[in-house]
């Protein structure tokens, strides 16, 4: 069985997250570049508090990891948050990019891979979000593939998300995955879900019904000493659901838009995200709000079964 190893020197954990993982309990880990990069102020930060609510309601330490003044943080204050969310000026932090943030002594805003990353390093196992990065349209010339997707192959933490918005290749991404040996789980789905809609029309490689049962393949996945993360994509609630007619026509826009104006490399996902909440009056917003909710309730279930596993 598997011995929680103590964390990395280099990080900073908050009080109640550096006990809970010293005493096995659940710990939630979550992302700040969706916070500062993913949803307008004050709807992040609101989301943001939200979510670290959800995960004290189920039971489990929420742990949003960010580098503050240099140090990778395992666990906000509620003004961290709040600069995060307010302050344009705080970069999107990749793993290229956390040697630079902790070398100047700046802040920075961690993507799942980056997120990942540290979350591993502190002992986390478990690690909510909104959506993955992964390959994206016309990567087979721009070769533009999120290194998200390298994270996952040499990471051992399970991600929640709602699955693959389609501003990415949703079949390539899975096609990747597979090649990285990434275990990808439907939750509860036979179709993988398209972040703002429940399905994509591409199968899940697998489906699992329960926390316990993604908690037994992620422990199994790593007890066997493989290093991939697990991705678990669950399906956003179809009360908040917007049919994919709708959200395509605006994705396709955005698209459109990001190629006329030559945004590209790590500026892409930020800038088609925002376009694609104005083109839509909000509404995707909203969406994305409630899923990243939802992901919060299920992810701090699967935490709390994987503790158990111990
Ligand atoms: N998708 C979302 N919201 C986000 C992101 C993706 O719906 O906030 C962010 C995540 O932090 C993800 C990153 O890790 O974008 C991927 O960026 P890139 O495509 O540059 O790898
Ligand atoms: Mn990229």
């Amino acid at each position: 069985m598997t011995t929680p190893r103590p964390p990395h020197d280099a990080l900073a954990l908050a009080p109640e997250v550096r006990d809970a993982l010293a005493d096995g309990h659940p710990v939630v880990a979550l992302e700040s570049t969706i916070i500062s990069h993913g949803m307008p102020y004050p709807e992040n930060v609101g989301m943001a508090r939200t979510v670290e609510g959800l995960v004290r309601e189920g039971g489990a330490v929420p742990a949003t990891i960010a580098v503050i003044a240099g140090r990778p943080t395992v666990g906000l204050g509620d003004a961290e948050l709040e600069l995060l969310a307010s302050d344009g000026s705080v970069p999107k932090v990749s793993v290229r990019d956390l040697g630079r943030v902790v070398s100047t002594g700046s802040h920075g805003a961690t993507t799942v891979a980056s997120t990942m990353r540290i979350a591993g390093l502190a002992g986390i196992g478990l690690f909510v979000t909104g959506g993955l990065g992964g390959v994206h349209q016309g990567a087979e010339s721009s070769m533009d593939v999120s290194a998200d997707l390298t994270e996952l192959s040499r990471t051992p933490v399970a991600v929640v998300s709602a699955g693959v918005k389609s501003i990415l290749d949703i079949g390539r991404t899975l096609e990747v995955l597979e090649t990285l040996g990434v275990p990808v789980v439907g939750f509860g789905t036979d179709d993988f879900p398209s972040f703002f809609s429940r399905s994509s029309g591409v199968p899940v490689p697998m489906r699992l019904d329960t926390p316990e049962e993604v908690a037994a393949l992620a422990r199994a996945t790593w007890d066997l000493g493989l290093q991939s993360g697990v991705a678990v994509a669950n399906p956003v609630p179809a009360e908040a659901e917007m049919p994919r007619a709708d959200i395509d026509g605006v994705i396709a826009q955005a698209l459109a838009d990001a190629d006329r104006l030559g945004v590209r490399g790590k500026d892409i996902t930020p800038y088609l995200l925002g376009r694609i909440v104005e083109l839509s009056d909000g509404r995707s917003l909203r969406t994305n709000v409630a899923l990243v909710e939802h992901n919060a309730r299920v992810g701090t279930q699967i935490a709390v079964a994987l503790a158990a596993t111990r």
